[in-house]
């Protein structure tokens, strides 16, 4: 599908020879496979220049309108496979590593995971650039370099431990420094007003400066030549620049700005669906929006003259609030150093901002005790409580008298700024992740704005990159697909309908499930390596991988493995199907409760994995460190997809999506986008359960539910969670798990019992595990079920996701790309 090769097998030996030489002083036989790796990566990197420096003149020369991706995170994963895949280089690469004595797969092994981002919304990021580029769409990801990414986990004692995760520890070879483009950004201190030209202006005075200095990484489109940038902002002190603080003696604002800079760009807050309300957290935001959109006007300034055209230009997509001072950020450059009017900076900044939200729980939503926020940002809070003021202004003008509404709406208030309130009102676009998500944006969570701005509310439905989790992580799907419909689907998964003829051949079936066979066989090694256990690949591998986060019902997953487990207990020769359960999820390194479920899951598998009574039906597997590149693993070899959020709770998640490509069946809530799922693959080939969102709404609204009345009503719940304080998991300490049991049952004042539903949609979940086992042994029905997943794949690829963004909301235009030449 790409043109023509770009790599030569013999040049690219030569090339890794000589790399080695000039990196480490060694020649191949005595160099490690990092070493290796990295003689590779610089290799491959060398022919990616090319054709990014050919993007950027297409960029200079058609003066295509561009977007900018703003966002905390971009979870990455590995490079190197994926950039020599979009070359399609991989054969050539093979080869010329072969010849040398190494293989590819154990040299992708040796890279480390850029993970700059906790989980679904920074994957979700990677997956955007990742279309972008292959759609021929000019962007730019605007992020941090964080030094730290996202922790390591390691499991001890069935405990989860966090370990710095160094990812640059021996230099990551995809990232060029451009110095040259380094921006100053101003913390604190205070503003004075002036009066210049009869016109008042602001100053930011003693103030501290960081330098935010850019780092590259090159996001490559598959097989058409362009390459997009992901800009990562690292923060250096001002000090050299500022000998003469020095000087003057100025010692202590120096020491302070090396200081601020160290510790800036130094690591990824770990929370996943939950914001802290950190000084440095709002540092990490205004420092890296403050560098991008200066970086943004200067870029546009290079080429017009007349910065009222901005928005036909650039667009600025804020991933969820944490990018939202890029309003009055816009805003302040316009006026302080465009010497704009404020009417004609606000239509400039509202018509070049758009806003994405990822989740409704209340603990997500960002506020700012202004306290915190005028300190830091003295400037920027005038130009919001600016904003504020003109905003109420308008909203007694629609709705006079109702003060109600005003401090409901209002983005000051309360002593807090509020993050999204600024979003809702400067956005031109609002949108959510998936159709229900969106539905409850407008109708609960967002619902004053959609009535003042109905127009602005549109849905954008999340999308993956089949890319990297099917060509790239599943090879042999990926080659059985392309030899029966050819390879069109890596650019256009709807394609994959084109299978749904297979389904009725019955060798085609066969084949389809020896490849789920033969990746099950691959991770039982992965699990073997990794957990010296030895699980059958004959059983159901039943998954569920994800943010450990109380919604998402892990608890629920684990409950039901105990309740199994007491009923072969019961009766050894209970009719099962052989079952296992495999975990993987990191919990936020506060959140204790989070990381008691984890220790639970492992408590429990300890019990079950060494009870050989019950004859290998059951075991349990929780992977450690489930990031990216072991995620490709998982996705390929599942045989159920567990999405067991409550329902109204998960946005739209996206771990689904990538289960479904690669064949696995979704066991699930209607929440997010499984309702869209199942739209596409029919309720007949997936196992759904549990409460609607409305009568979860519901119930919360009317104060929730008694679980007490299941507690004591069923017998067979009763003993499962009195398991959780008799010790029968835990006999060294027979109270560990009181607080989940707490949790559970016990109504404390700040918290309903059982938030999450988990007893009340018990009975549901089990009996729809009863059908998947039902429905697993009818080997010629499971089969088709599995296929049909992957044929019906089509609408979740993030291509279809930007597409909808382009034509609704950034109005881009692709350009084209030749290849570069040296
Ligand atoms: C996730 N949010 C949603 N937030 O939970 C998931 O349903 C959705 O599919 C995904 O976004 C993509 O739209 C999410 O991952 C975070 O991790 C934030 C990180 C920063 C603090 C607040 C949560």
């Amino acid at each position: 599908m790409a043109g023509k090769k770009t790599i030569d097998k013999e040049t690219l030996k030569e090339q890794i020879r000589s790399n080695l030489r000039l990196l480490y002083r060694k020649d191949i036989s005595e160099a490690t496979p990092q070493m290796v790796y990295q003689a590779v990566a610089y290799s491959v990197k060398d022919t990616v220049i090319n054709n990014w420096i050919e993007t950027q003149k297409v960029f200079e020369e058609t003066q295509a309108k561009k977007l900018y991706y703003l966002s905390m995170e971009f979870l990455v994963g590995r490079a190197l496979g994926n950039t020599i895949q979009a070359l399609a280089e991989e054969k050539e690469v093979q080869e010329a590593l072969s010849e040398l004595g190494f293989d590819l797969v154990s040299i992708e092994d040796e890279e480390r995971d850029p993970a700059l981002g906790n989980g679904g919304l920074g994957r979700l990021a990677a997956c955007f650039l990742d279309s972008l580029s292959t759609l021929g769409y000019p962007a730019y990801g605007c992020g941090i370099r964080y030094h730290y990414g996202m922790f390591r986990q390691k499991i001890e004692n069935g405990y989860q431990v966090e370990i710095p995760d160094e990812w640059l520890k021996y230099g990551y070879p995809f990232e060029i420094k451009r110095e040259e483009y380094a921006c100053e950004v101003k913390f604190g201190g205070y503003v004075t007003t002036r009066i210049e030209e009869g016109q008042p202006r602001f100053y930011q005075e003693g103030y501290q400066s960081v330098l935010a200095i850019p780092y590259d990484l090159p996001v490559v489109g598959y097989g058409n030549n362009m390459v997009n940038t992901l800009r990562i902002w690292d923060a250096e002190a001002m000090t050299s620049f500022r000998l003469d603080s020095f000087d003057k003696g100025d010692y202590q604002r120096a020491v302070e700005e090396q200081n601020l800079a160290r510790t800036i760009s130094e690591v990824l807050y770990p929370n996943d669906n939950h914001y802290s309300g950190k000084e440095l957290r709002l540092k990490q935001q205004y420092f890296f929006i403050s560098a991008s959109i200066q970086t943004a006007i200067r870029k546009f300034k290079q080429n017009h003259d007349d910065i009222h055209e901005l928005p036909k230009y650039t667009v600025f997509q804020m991933n969820d609030t944490h990018p939202t001072v890029a309003v009055p950020e816009l805003m302040r450059i316009l006026l302080d150093e465009e010497s704009l009017g404020w009417e004609e900076a606000w239509d400039i900044t509202t018509h070049c901002c758009a806003y994405t939200n990822h989740t409704i729980m209340t603990e997500a939503l960002e506020k700012w005790p202004i306290e915190l926020f005028s300190r830091l940002l003295p400037r920027i809070y005038q130009i919001v409580e600016e904003i504020n003021r003109r905003f109420i202004l308008d909203i007694q003008a629609k709705f006079p008298g109702d003060q109600e509404k005003i401090n409901r709406m209002a983005i000051v208030y309360d002593g807090q700024v509020r993050m999204a309130y600024m979003a809702c009102c400067a956005a031109f676009s609002i949108n959510g992740v998936a159709k229900i998500h969106t539905e409850i944006l407008k109708k609960q969570t967002l619902k004053d704005f959609y009535e003042l701005f109905p127009e602005k509310f549109n849905n954008k439905t999340n999308g993956i990159t089949q890319r990297r989790f099917l060509l790239h992580g599943n090879p042999l799907l990926s080659e059985w697909i392309t030899k029966k419909i050819g390879d069109e689907w890596v650019v256009d998964l709807p394609e994959l309908k084109r299978l749904k003829v297979f389904v009725d051949d019955a060798q085609c079936r066969q084949e389809f499930m020896n490849i789920k066979y033969r990746n099950k066989l691959r991770l039982a090694k992965y699990i073997k390596q990794h957990n010296g256990i030895d699980v059958d690949p004959r059983s159901i591998f039943d998954v569920q991988v994800k943010r450990l986060h109380e919604y998402k019902r892990q608890l629920m997953n684990i409950l039901h493995v105990m309740y199994l487990y007491n009923q072969l207990k019961d009766n050894p020769n209970l009719d099962m199907v052989p079952r296992t359960f495999i975990f993987g999820a990191k919990a936020a390194a506060g959140y204790h409760r989070a990381k008691l479920t984890i220790k639970l899951i492992n408590a429990v598998a300890e019990v079950i994995n060494r009870d050989h009574s019950i004859n290998g039906k059951i075991r349990v597997i929780f992977i450690e460190d489930y990031c990216v590149s072991n995620a490709e693993l998982i996705f390929a070899a599942a045989d159920v997809s567990e999405q067991i959020s409550t329902a109204s709770k998960e946005a739209s998640g996206t771990s689904n999506m990538k289960f479904m490509l690669n064949g696995a069946p979704t066991l699930g809530t209607m929440d997010g986008a499984n309702i869209e799922i199942v739209g596409e693959v029919g309720e007949e080939n997936a196992f759904i359960f549990g409460m609607s969102a409305e009568e979860v709404i519901h119930y919360e609204n009317h104060g929730g539910y008694n679980p007490m009345e299941i507690f004591n009503g069923d017998q067979e719940i009763r003993r499962v969670l009195m398991q959780l304080i008799n010790g029968f998991y835990s006999p060294d300490d027979p109270e560990r798990f009181r607080d989940i049991y707490n949790s559970l049952l016990n109504t404390k004042s700040s918290d309903r019992a059982d938030t999450y539903f988990i007893l009340k949609d018990f009975r549901s979940y089990a009996e729809a595990q009863r059908r998947v086992d039902a429905a697993y042994r009818d080997e010629e029905s499971w089969a088709r079920m599995c296929m049909l997943n992957t044929a019906n794949a089509g609408k979740f690829s993030s291509d279809r996701t930007i597409e909808e963004y382009v034509r609704d909301i950034w109005k881009l235009e692709k350009v084209q790309v030749k290849p570069g030449k040296r």
